[in-house]
Protein backbone atom coordinates (compact mmCIF):
# COMPACT_ATOMS: atom_id res chain seq x y z
CA UNK A 1 0.00 0.00 0.00
CA UNK A 2 1.06 3.14 -0.87
CA UNK A 3 0.10 4.81 2.23
CA UNK A 4 2.20 2.33 4.64
CA UNK A 5 5.07 2.87 2.42
CA UNK A 6 5.08 6.33 2.74
CA UNK A 7 4.60 5.88 6.21
CA UNK A 8 7.66 3.85 6.84
CA UNK A 9 9.74 6.54 4.90
CA UNK A 10 8.41 9.08 7.17
CA UNK A 11 9.70 6.97 10.41
CA UNK A 12 12.70 6.10 8.47
CA UNK A 13 13.63 9.83 7.97
CA UNK A 14 12.26 10.98 11.45
CA UNK A 15 14.83 8.22 12.82
CA UNK A 16 17.77 9.11 10.53
CA UNK A 17 16.93 12.78 11.97
CA UNK A 18 16.68 12.13 15.51
CA UNK A 19 20.22 10.39 15.18
CA UNK A 20 21.75 13.07 14.22
CA UNK A 21 20.20 15.37 16.19
CA UNK A 22 22.38 13.13 18.74
CA UNK A 23 25.32 13.79 17.26
CA UNK A 24 24.64 17.23 19.33
CA UNK A 25 24.59 19.97 16.21
CA UNK A 26 20.82 21.17 17.26
CA UNK A 27 18.68 21.53 14.29
CA UNK A 28 15.05 22.92 13.92
CA UNK A 29 13.88 19.63 13.76
CA UNK A 30 14.68 19.07 18.17
CA UNK A 31 11.84 21.19 18.30
CA UNK A 32 9.65 19.10 16.46
CA UNK A 33 10.48 15.99 18.32
CA UNK A 34 10.06 17.76 21.28
CA UNK A 35 6.66 18.81 20.92
CA UNK A 36 5.50 14.87 20.96
CA UNK A 37 3.16 15.54 18.43
CA UNK A 38 -0.78 15.82 19.42
CA UNK A 39 -0.22 13.72 22.47
CA UNK A 40 1.37 16.64 24.19
CA UNK A 41 -2.17 17.46 24.58
CA UNK A 42 -3.25 14.49 26.70
CA UNK A 43 -3.15 15.93 30.25
CA UNK A 44 -4.02 12.55 31.60
CA UNK A 45 -7.92 11.14 32.18
CA UNK A 46 -10.41 13.73 33.15
CA UNK A 47 -10.60 14.80 36.86
CA UNK A 48 -13.55 16.03 38.92
CA UNK A 49 -17.27 15.39 38.35
CA UNK A 50 -18.74 15.71 34.64
CA UNK A 51 -19.12 19.17 32.89
CA UNK A 52 -22.11 19.49 30.37
CA UNK A 53 -20.89 22.25 28.04
CA UNK A 54 -22.72 25.74 27.48
CA UNK A 55 -23.56 25.80 23.82
CA UNK A 56 -24.61 29.37 21.77
CA UNK A 57 -26.43 30.51 18.93
CA UNK A 58 -24.78 32.29 16.36
CA UNK A 59 -23.55 35.20 16.99
CA UNK A 60 -22.85 34.14 21.10
CA UNK A 61 -19.77 32.28 21.77
CA UNK A 62 -19.88 30.61 25.41
CA UNK A 63 -18.10 31.87 28.16
CA UNK A 64 -14.00 30.49 28.43
CA UNK A 65 -13.96 27.16 30.33
CA UNK A 66 -12.03 28.67 33.16
CA UNK A 67 -10.94 25.10 33.68
CA UNK A 68 -7.13 24.57 34.79
CA UNK A 69 -7.35 20.54 34.59
CA UNK A 70 -8.85 18.37 31.91
CA UNK A 71 -12.97 17.69 32.43
CA UNK A 72 -15.41 14.91 30.95
CA UNK A 73 -17.48 17.35 29.08
CA UNK A 74 -20.91 16.32 27.81
CA UNK A 75 -21.89 17.86 24.35
CA UNK A 76 -25.66 17.04 23.38
CA UNK A 77 -25.90 18.38 20.21
CA UNK A 78 -29.74 18.31 18.82
CA UNK A 79 -30.41 17.43 14.44
CA UNK A 80 -33.26 20.17 13.56
CA UNK A 81 -34.22 20.12 9.92
CA UNK A 82 -36.75 23.23 9.92
CA UNK A 83 -37.85 26.23 7.40
CA UNK A 84 -36.55 29.23 8.29
CA UNK A 85 -35.67 32.50 6.17
CA UNK A 86 -33.15 32.96 3.84
CA UNK A 87 -33.31 36.10 2.84
CA UNK A 88 -36.27 39.08 3.49
CA UNK A 89 -39.43 37.06 1.91
CA UNK A 90 -37.39 33.97 0.94
CA UNK A 91 -37.69 30.59 2.96
CA UNK A 92 -35.56 27.77 2.38
CA UNK A 93 -35.71 24.03 4.63
CA UNK A 94 -32.06 24.15 6.32
CA UNK A 95 -30.70 21.17 7.93
CA UNK A 96 -29.32 22.27 10.94
CA UNK A 97 -27.06 21.58 14.54
CA UNK A 98 -28.94 22.85 17.37
CA UNK A 99 -31.16 24.80 15.42
CA UNK A 100 -29.21 27.60 13.58
CA UNK A 101 -27.25 28.13 10.78
CA UNK A 102 -24.29 27.70 11.52
CA UNK A 103 -24.81 25.44 14.51
CA UNK A 104 -24.37 25.50 17.98
CA UNK A 105 -20.93 26.91 19.06
CA UNK A 106 -19.06 24.55 21.36
CA UNK A 107 -15.97 25.57 23.27
CA UNK A 108 -14.18 23.24 25.45
CA UNK A 109 -10.29 23.00 26.59
CA UNK A 110 -7.37 20.94 25.37
CA UNK A 111 -6.78 17.39 27.10
CA UNK A 112 -10.53 17.62 27.88
CA UNK A 113 -12.49 14.30 26.86
CA UNK A 114 -15.63 15.52 25.61
CA UNK A 115 -18.64 12.64 25.51
CA UNK A 116 -20.96 13.40 22.57
CA UNK A 117 -24.44 13.12 22.39
CA UNK A 118 -25.86 13.62 19.04
CA UNK A 119 -29.47 13.51 18.71
CA UNK A 120 -31.73 13.36 15.35
CA UNK A 121 -35.56 14.81 16.15
CA UNK A 122 -38.10 11.76 15.26
CA UNK A 123 -39.19 14.45 12.51
CA UNK A 124 -36.47 15.01 10.52
CA UNK A 125 -36.26 13.24 6.97
CA UNK A 126 -32.69 12.42 6.65
CA UNK A 127 -30.52 10.41 8.85
CA UNK A 128 -27.25 12.59 10.14
CA UNK A 129 -24.08 12.14 11.71
CA UNK A 130 -21.32 14.73 12.50
CA UNK A 131 -17.10 14.95 11.71
CA UNK A 132 -15.65 17.35 13.76
CA UNK A 133 -12.46 18.80 12.85
CA UNK A 134 -10.95 18.93 16.29
CA UNK A 135 -11.36 14.80 17.04
CA UNK A 136 -8.41 12.63 16.34
CA UNK A 137 -9.73 9.57 14.97
CA UNK A 138 -10.85 8.16 11.79
CA UNK A 139 -13.64 10.38 10.18
CA UNK A 140 -13.24 12.48 12.83
CA UNK A 141 -16.47 10.53 14.69
CA UNK A 142 -18.62 10.82 11.22
CA UNK A 143 -18.90 6.68 11.66
CA UNK A 144 -19.44 6.65 15.44
CA UNK A 145 -22.27 9.00 15.14
CA UNK A 146 -24.52 8.19 12.36
CA UNK A 147 -28.27 8.86 13.49
CA UNK A 148 -31.31 8.01 12.21
CA UNK A 149 -34.67 10.14 12.66
CA UNK A 150 -35.65 10.36 16.15
CA UNK A 151 -32.60 8.07 17.25
CA UNK A 152 -29.55 9.04 19.72
CA UNK A 153 -25.87 8.37 19.36
CA UNK A 154 -23.03 8.33 21.76
CA UNK A 155 -19.44 8.62 21.28
CA UNK A 156 -16.41 10.01 23.38
CA UNK A 157 -12.55 11.70 22.16
CA UNK A 158 -10.14 13.84 23.76
CA UNK A 159 -9.40 16.52 22.55
CA UNK A 160 -5.67 16.78 21.69
CA UNK A 161 -4.73 19.57 19.90
CA UNK A 162 -5.82 23.26 20.83
CA UNK A 163 -7.05 25.36 18.11
CA UNK A 164 -10.78 26.65 16.21
CA UNK A 165 -12.00 23.89 14.38
CA UNK A 166 -15.02 23.42 12.14
CA UNK A 167 -17.41 20.65 12.57
CA UNK A 168 -20.03 19.69 9.67
CA UNK A 169 -21.95 16.60 8.92
CA UNK A 170 -20.78 14.08 6.36
CA UNK A 171 -23.64 11.78 5.59
CA UNK A 172 -24.09 11.35 1.78
CA UNK A 173 -24.78 13.28 -0.13
CA UNK A 174 -22.35 14.95 2.23
CA UNK A 175 -22.19 18.35 -0.20
CA UNK A 176 -26.05 18.74 0.00
CA UNK A 177 -25.99 18.59 3.96
CA UNK A 178 -23.29 20.73 3.89
CA UNK A 179 -25.06 23.06 1.92
CA UNK A 180 -28.43 22.62 3.70
CA UNK A 181 -26.53 24.44 6.46
CA UNK A 182 -24.89 21.65 8.64
CA UNK A 183 -21.96 23.13 10.16
CA UNK A 184 -20.82 24.78 13.10
CA UNK A 185 -17.13 25.30 15.11
CA UNK A 186 -15.58 23.53 18.41
CA UNK A 187 -13.30 26.11 20.32
CA UNK A 188 -10.14 23.82 21.31
CA UNK A 189 -9.13 26.15 23.85
CA UNK A 190 -5.03 25.87 24.84
CA UNK A 191 -4.70 25.02 28.54
CA UNK A 192 -3.81 28.56 29.84
CA UNK A 193 -6.92 29.77 27.74
CA UNK A 194 -6.71 32.48 25.29
CA UNK A 195 -5.99 36.37 26.36
CA UNK A 196 -8.91 38.06 27.80
CA UNK A 197 -10.90 40.41 25.40
CA UNK A 198 -13.98 42.34 26.16
CA UNK A 199 -16.42 40.93 23.20
CA UNK A 200 -16.40 37.30 21.82
CA UNK A 201 -18.37 36.60 18.49
CA UNK A 202 -19.28 33.61 16.13
CA UNK A 203 -19.41 34.23 12.36
CA UNK A 204 -19.62 31.63 9.99
CA UNK A 205 -19.80 32.06 6.33
CA UNK A 206 -21.59 29.52 3.62
CA UNK A 207 -22.64 29.14 0.38
CA UNK A 208 -26.74 28.11 -0.97
CA UNK A 209 -28.36 27.35 -3.98
CA UNK A 210 -31.45 27.76 -4.44
CA UNK A 211 -33.23 27.00 -7.54
CA UNK A 212 -34.86 30.34 -7.92
CA UNK A 213 -32.46 34.06 -8.54
CA UNK A 214 -30.77 36.19 -5.79
CA UNK A 215 -34.41 37.29 -3.96
CA UNK A 216 -36.96 35.38 -6.00
CA UNK A 217 -40.07 35.72 -3.40
CA UNK A 218 -40.99 32.45 -1.80
CA UNK A 219 -39.49 28.95 -0.69
CA UNK A 220 -36.64 27.96 -2.73
CA UNK A 221 -35.66 24.30 -2.58
CA UNK A 222 -32.31 23.54 -2.75
CA UNK A 223 -30.63 22.93 -6.49
CA UNK A 224 -28.07 20.36 -7.26
CA UNK A 225 -26.92 21.19 -10.16
CA UNK A 226 -25.60 24.96 -9.30
CA UNK A 227 -24.36 22.95 -6.56
CA UNK A 228 -22.49 20.78 -8.38
CA UNK A 229 -21.47 24.03 -10.01
CA UNK A 230 -20.10 25.64 -7.74
CA UNK A 231 -22.84 28.92 -8.52
CA UNK A 232 -24.19 30.09 -5.26
CA UNK A 233 -27.38 32.32 -5.63
CA UNK A 234 -26.43 32.86 -1.97
CA UNK A 235 -23.41 33.52 -0.18
CA UNK A 236 -24.23 34.36 3.89
CA UNK A 237 -23.00 35.14 7.17
CA UNK A 238 -24.71 32.83 9.76
CA UNK A 239 -27.48 31.76 7.59
CA UNK A 240 -29.44 34.48 6.41
CA UNK A 241 -29.18 37.67 4.68
CA UNK A 242 -29.09 40.61 6.80
CA UNK A 243 -28.36 38.40 10.03
CA UNK A 244 -26.17 40.61 11.74
CA UNK A 245 -27.38 44.14 9.62
CA UNK A 246 -29.44 47.17 10.80
CA UNK A 247 -31.01 45.99 14.36
CA UNK A 248 -29.61 42.61 14.34
CA UNK A 249 -25.51 44.48 13.96
CA UNK A 250 -23.05 43.00 15.95
CA UNK A 251 -21.89 45.59 18.97
CA UNK A 252 -19.06 47.15 20.45
CA UNK A 253 -17.64 50.02 22.18
CA UNK A 254 -14.65 52.19 21.49
CA UNK A 255 -12.02 51.20 23.50
CA UNK A 256 -12.66 47.76 23.30
CA UNK A 257 -10.70 45.05 21.35
CA UNK A 258 -13.11 42.37 20.19
CA UNK A 259 -12.48 38.69 18.81
CA UNK A 260 -14.43 37.16 15.86
CA UNK A 261 -14.56 33.41 15.76
CA UNK A 262 -14.60 33.05 11.94
CA UNK A 263 -15.78 29.94 10.30
CA UNK A 264 -16.25 28.93 6.73
CA UNK A 265 -18.51 26.17 5.98
CA UNK A 266 -18.46 25.98 2.37
CA UNK A 267 -19.67 23.50 0.98
CA UNK A 268 -17.75 25.41 -1.81
CA UNK A 269 -16.42 28.46 -1.88
CA UNK A 270 -12.80 29.85 -0.14
CA UNK A 271 -13.52 33.33 2.02
CA UNK A 272 -11.58 36.41 1.70
CA UNK A 273 -12.78 38.12 4.93
CA UNK A 274 -12.41 41.64 4.97
CA UNK A 275 -14.15 44.36 7.62
CA UNK A 276 -14.32 47.62 5.80
CA UNK A 277 -12.43 50.34 7.72
CA UNK A 278 -10.63 47.85 10.72
CA UNK A 279 -7.35 46.09 10.28
CA UNK A 280 -7.10 43.21 12.31
CA UNK A 281 -4.18 43.44 15.16
CA UNK A 282 -4.08 39.90 15.39
CA UNK A 283 -5.19 37.03 13.16
CA UNK A 284 -4.58 33.61 14.47
CA UNK A 285 -4.51 32.32 10.98
CA UNK A 286 -6.24 28.90 9.72
CA UNK A 287 -7.33 28.58 13.70
CA UNK A 288 -3.86 27.62 14.62
CA UNK A 289 -1.79 28.25 17.61
CA UNK A 290 0.39 31.43 15.89
CA UNK A 291 -1.61 34.70 15.08
CA UNK A 292 -0.04 37.00 12.26
CA UNK A 293 -0.44 40.67 13.10
CA UNK A 294 -1.82 43.66 11.12
CA UNK A 295 -3.94 41.82 8.67
CA UNK A 296 -6.41 43.55 6.19
CA UNK A 297 -7.45 40.43 4.73
CA UNK A 298 -7.39 36.81 5.72
CA UNK A 299 -7.82 33.82 3.98
CA UNK A 300 -10.39 31.34 5.34
CA UNK A 301 -10.89 28.16 3.14
CA UNK A 302 -14.13 25.88 2.56
CA UNK A 303 -13.88 23.86 5.88
CA UNK A 304 -11.59 26.01 8.15
CA UNK A 305 -11.22 29.08 10.56
CA UNK A 306 -9.51 31.91 11.57
CA UNK A 307 -9.86 33.78 14.73
CA UNK A 308 -9.41 37.60 14.37
CA UNK A 309 -9.11 40.19 16.65
CA UNK A 310 -9.41 44.34 16.35
CA UNK A 311 -9.65 47.42 19.06
CA UNK A 312 -12.12 49.86 17.85
CA UNK A 313 -11.40 52.85 17.90
CA UNK A 314 -13.19 55.04 15.89
CA UNK A 315 -17.16 54.70 16.67
CA UNK A 316 -19.44 54.21 13.35
CA UNK A 317 -20.45 50.99 11.50
CA UNK A 318 -17.98 48.67 10.04
CA UNK A 319 -19.00 45.83 7.54
CA UNK A 320 -18.13 42.65 7.46
CA UNK A 321 -17.89 41.46 3.84
CA UNK A 322 -16.11 38.42 1.35
CA UNK A 323 -14.20 40.52 -0.20
CA UNK A 324 -14.92 38.25 -3.31
CA UNK A 325 -17.11 40.93 -3.57
CA UNK A 326 -19.99 40.25 -5.65
CA UNK A 327 -20.68 37.82 -2.88
CA UNK A 328 -20.86 40.62 -0.71
CA UNK A 329 -22.91 43.07 -2.67
CA UNK A 330 -24.99 40.58 -5.11
CA UNK A 331 -25.45 37.43 -2.68
CA UNK A 332 -25.49 38.57 1.09
CA UNK A 333 -22.27 38.07 1.97
CA UNK A 334 -22.19 41.04 4.25
CA UNK A 335 -22.38 41.82 8.22
CA UNK A 336 -22.19 44.92 9.83
CA UNK A 337 -20.59 45.58 13.48
CA UNK A 338 -21.31 48.77 15.20
CA UNK A 339 -18.91 50.61 17.64
CA UNK A 340 -20.60 53.37 19.70
CA UNK A 341 -18.34 56.00 21.90
CA UNK A 342 -16.85 59.36 21.40
CA UNK A 343 -15.43 60.73 18.42
CA UNK A 344 -11.65 60.36 17.39
CA UNK A 345 -11.24 63.38 14.85
CA UNK A 346 -7.83 62.91 15.38
CA UNK A 347 -7.45 59.37 13.88
CA UNK A 348 -10.52 59.76 11.17
CA UNK A 349 -12.24 62.95 10.23
CA UNK A 350 -16.38 61.89 10.21
CA UNK A 351 -19.22 60.61 8.36
CA UNK A 352 -20.35 58.02 9.80
CA UNK A 353 -21.57 55.31 7.26
CA UNK A 354 -20.32 54.81 4.01
CA UNK A 355 -23.82 55.15 2.29
CA UNK A 356 -21.86 54.27 -1.10
CA UNK A 357 -20.63 50.60 0.18
CA UNK A 358 -23.86 49.70 2.00
CA UNK A 359 -26.86 51.29 -0.23
CA UNK A 360 -30.34 49.77 1.20
CA UNK A 361 -28.70 46.94 3.04
CA UNK A 362 -28.35 50.24 5.81
CA UNK A 363 -31.82 50.86 6.48
CA UNK A 364 -33.23 46.86 5.17
CA UNK A 365 -36.89 48.59 4.58
CA UNK A 366 -37.16 45.05 2.97
CA UNK A 367 -40.49 44.00 4.82
CA UNK A 368 -42.17 46.26 2.05
CA UNK A 369 -40.53 43.68 -0.30
CA UNK A 370 -42.11 40.90 1.60
CA UNK A 371 -45.39 42.75 1.84
CA UNK A 372 -45.57 43.29 -1.98
CA UNK A 373 -44.68 39.48 -2.45
CA UNK A 374 -47.55 38.24 -0.11
CA UNK A 375 -50.66 40.79 -1.74
CA UNK A 376 -48.90 39.41 -5.46
CA UNK A 377 -50.01 36.05 -3.95
CA UNK A 378 -53.21 36.69 -2.70
CA UNK A 379 -54.00 38.71 -6.13
CA UNK A 380 -54.77 42.28 -3.98
CA UNK A 381 -51.39 44.11 -4.70
CA UNK A 382 -52.10 47.97 -5.04
CA UNK A 383 -49.75 49.86 -6.92
CA UNK A 384 -48.62 51.84 -3.63
CA UNK A 385 -47.72 48.41 -2.15
CA UNK A 386 -45.73 48.11 -5.06
CA UNK A 387 -44.71 51.13 -4.91
CA UNK A 388 -43.17 51.00 -1.44
CA UNK A 389 -41.55 47.69 -2.48
CA UNK A 390 -40.06 49.69 -5.20
CA UNK A 391 -38.74 52.53 -3.58
CA UNK A 392 -36.67 50.13 -0.77
CA UNK A 393 -35.06 48.18 -4.25
CA UNK A 394 -34.38 51.92 -5.72
CA UNK A 395 -32.11 52.77 -2.60
CA UNK A 396 -30.18 49.80 -3.14
CA UNK A 397 -29.92 49.90 -7.09
CA UNK A 398 -31.05 52.76 -8.99
CA UNK A 399 -29.53 55.42 -6.12
CA UNK A 400 -26.05 55.50 -6.49
CA UNK A 401 -26.42 57.13 -9.76
CA UNK A 402 -29.13 58.59 -10.48
CA UNK A 403 -29.58 60.14 -6.50
CA UNK A 404 -31.78 59.28 -3.84
CA UNK A 405 -34.04 62.29 -4.90
CA UNK A 406 -33.99 60.89 -8.64
CA UNK A 407 -32.69 64.29 -9.67
CA UNK A 408 -29.35 62.28 -11.40
CA UNK A 409 -25.89 64.32 -11.89
CA UNK A 410 -25.80 66.67 -14.47
CA UNK A 411 -23.79 65.76 -17.74
CA UNK A 412 -23.35 61.87 -15.93
CA UNK A 413 -26.29 60.45 -14.80
CA UNK A 414 -29.92 61.71 -16.25
CA UNK A 415 -32.42 62.64 -13.79
CA UNK A 416 -35.30 59.99 -13.26
CA UNK A 417 -37.07 62.92 -11.92
CA UNK A 418 -40.27 64.65 -14.06
CA UNK A 419 -38.30 62.84 -17.14
CA UNK A 420 -39.66 64.19 -20.28
CA UNK A 421 -37.64 60.84 -21.96
CA UNK A 422 -39.76 58.10 -19.57
CA UNK A 423 -42.98 60.51 -20.18
CA UNK A 424 -42.88 60.00 -24.25
CA UNK A 425 -42.87 56.00 -23.34
CA UNK A 426 -42.79 54.56 -19.83
CA UNK A 427 -42.78 51.15 -21.32
CA UNK A 428 -39.38 51.81 -22.07
CA UNK A 429 -38.38 51.88 -18.31
CA UNK A 430 -38.69 47.84 -17.39
CA UNK A 431 -36.59 47.63 -20.37
CA UNK A 432 -34.18 50.07 -19.57
CA UNK A 433 -33.63 48.44 -16.61
CA UNK A 434 -33.02 45.16 -17.65
CA UNK A 435 -30.95 45.68 -21.25
CA UNK A 436 -29.52 49.20 -19.73
CA UNK A 437 -28.44 51.52 -22.23
CA UNK A 438 -26.07 53.94 -24.16
CA UNK A 439 -25.90 57.05 -25.60
CA UNK A 440 -26.62 59.39 -26.58
CA UNK A 441 -29.70 60.49 -25.03
CA UNK A 442 -31.63 63.67 -24.54
CA UNK A 443 -33.56 64.42 -21.08
CA UNK A 444 -35.13 67.12 -20.12
CA UNK A 445 -33.24 69.17 -22.64
CA UNK A 446 -29.81 67.92 -21.67
CA UNK A 447 -27.09 65.84 -23.13
CA UNK A 448 -26.09 62.54 -22.12
CA UNK A 449 -23.45 59.87 -23.92
CA UNK A 450 -22.87 57.25 -21.35
CA UNK A 451 -23.59 53.37 -20.58
CA UNK A 452 -26.21 52.01 -18.24
CA UNK A 453 -25.06 48.60 -17.38
CA UNK A 454 -28.04 46.06 -17.57
CA UNK A 455 -29.91 44.98 -14.31
CA UNK A 456 -30.86 41.38 -15.27
CA UNK A 457 -30.29 40.20 -12.11
CA UNK A 458 -33.59 41.27 -10.76
CA UNK A 459 -36.25 39.41 -10.51
CA UNK A 460 -39.17 40.42 -13.10
CA UNK A 461 -41.16 41.53 -9.78
CA UNK A 462 -38.18 43.77 -8.30
CA UNK A 463 -38.01 45.39 -12.30
CA UNK A 464 -42.09 45.71 -11.63
CA UNK A 465 -42.00 47.24 -8.60
CA UNK A 466 -38.93 49.89 -9.10
CA UNK A 467 -40.97 50.82 -12.06
CA UNK A 468 -43.63 51.58 -10.68
CA UNK A 469 -42.07 53.35 -7.80
CA UNK A 470 -40.25 55.83 -10.56
CA UNK A 471 -43.52 56.26 -12.17
CA UNK A 472 -45.26 57.43 -9.18
CA UNK A 473 -42.95 59.61 -7.91
CA UNK A 474 -41.16 63.06 -8.60
CA UNK A 475 -43.82 64.55 -11.16
CA UNK A 476 -43.40 61.46 -13.07
CA UNK A 477 -46.62 60.30 -15.15
CA UNK A 478 -47.91 57.79 -12.73
CA UNK A 479 -49.32 53.92 -13.54
CA UNK A 480 -47.71 50.60 -12.93
CA UNK A 481 -45.37 48.17 -14.88
CA UNK A 482 -47.16 44.66 -13.80
CA UNK A 483 -45.07 40.96 -13.19
CA UNK A 484 -46.46 39.88 -16.93
CA UNK A 485 -44.62 43.27 -18.66
CA UNK A 486 -41.88 42.96 -16.59
CA UNK A 487 -40.74 39.39 -17.76
CA UNK A 488 -42.13 40.46 -21.66
CA UNK A 489 -39.55 43.31 -21.46
CA UNK A 490 -36.81 40.56 -20.28
CA UNK A 491 -37.63 38.95 -23.46
CA UNK A 492 -37.56 42.02 -25.29
CA UNK A 493 -34.09 43.27 -27.56
CA UNK A 494 -32.33 45.83 -25.73
CA UNK A 495 -33.13 49.60 -26.76
CA UNK A 496 -31.16 50.91 -29.69
CA UNK A 497 -28.77 53.88 -29.32
CA UNK A 498 -30.77 56.53 -28.27
CA UNK A 499 -33.39 55.00 -26.47
CA UNK A 500 -35.61 53.89 -29.75
CA UNK A 501 -36.01 50.90 -31.16
C1 LIG B 1 -24.22 52.65 -12.72
C2 LIG B 1 -25.06 53.81 -12.81
C3 LIG B 1 -26.55 53.59 -13.05
C4 LIG B 1 -27.40 52.81 -12.33
C5 LIG B 1 -27.08 51.95 -11.12
C6 LIG B 1 -28.69 52.99 -12.93
N1 LIG B 1 -28.61 53.83 -13.99
FE1 LIG B 1 -30.15 54.45 -15.15
N2 LIG B 1 -28.88 55.46 -16.32
C7 LIG B 1 -27.54 55.59 -16.11
C8 LIG B 1 -26.95 56.31 -17.20
C9 LIG B 1 -25.47 56.66 -17.34
C10 LIG B 1 -27.98 56.62 -18.08
C11 LIG B 1 -27.86 57.33 -19.42
C12 LIG B 1 -27.34 56.34 -20.44
C13 LIG B 1 -27.03 57.00 -21.77
O1 LIG B 1 -26.37 58.04 -21.78
O2 LIG B 1 -27.45 56.42 -22.79
C14 LIG B 1 -29.19 56.09 -17.49
C15 LIG B 1 -30.46 56.22 -18.03
C16 LIG B 1 -31.63 55.84 -17.43
C17 LIG B 1 -32.95 56.12 -17.93
C18 LIG B 1 -33.33 56.90 -19.16
C19 LIG B 1 -33.06 58.36 -19.02
C20 LIG B 1 -33.88 59.09 -18.00
O3 LIG B 1 -33.27 59.76 -17.15
O4 LIG B 1 -35.11 59.02 -18.01
C21 LIG B 1 -33.83 55.56 -17.03
C22 LIG B 1 -35.33 55.60 -17.10
C23 LIG B 1 -33.04 54.91 -16.01
N3 LIG B 1 -31.71 55.11 -16.28
C24 LIG B 1 -33.57 54.21 -14.94
C25 LIG B 1 -32.80 53.51 -14.00
C26 LIG B 1 -33.35 52.69 -12.96
C27 LIG B 1 -34.83 52.53 -12.68
C28 LIG B 1 -32.31 52.16 -12.29
C29 LIG B 1 -32.35 51.15 -11.16
C30 LIG B 1 -32.93 49.86 -11.49
C31 LIG B 1 -31.11 52.66 -12.90
N4 LIG B 1 -31.43 53.47 -13.93
C32 LIG B 1 -29.84 52.35 -12.45
C33 LIG B 1 -26.81 55.07 -15.06
C34 LIG B 1 -27.32 54.20 -14.09
CU1 LIG C 1 -26.73 15.77 7.73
Amino acid sequence: MRHAYMRTLALAVAAALALAACGGTRTSTDTAADTGGSAKGDFGPPQGAPVKAVLTAPPNVPPPTGRSAPAKVVVELDVIEKEMPISEGVTYTFWTFGGTVPGSFIRVRQGDTVEFHLRNMPDSKMPHNIDLHGVTGPGGGAASSFTAPGHHSRFTFKALNAGLYVYHCATAPVGMHVANGMYGLILVEPPEGLPKVDREYYVMQGDFYTRGKYREKGHQPFDMEKAIDEHPTYVLFNGMEGAMTGDRALTAKTGETVRLYVGNGGPNLVSSFHVIGEIFDKVWFEGGTKYQENVQTTLIPAGGSAIAEFRMEVPGTYVLVDHSIFRAFNKGALAMLRADGAERRDIYSGKELDEVYVGDRANPNLAAVSEATTSAKAGALTIDQQAKAGQALFAGTCSTCHQPNGQGMEGVFPPLAKSDWIAADPTRLPRVILHGLNGPLKVNGKDYASVMPPMSQLTDDEVANISTYVLNSWGNPGGRVTTEQAAQARKAAPLGTAGGE
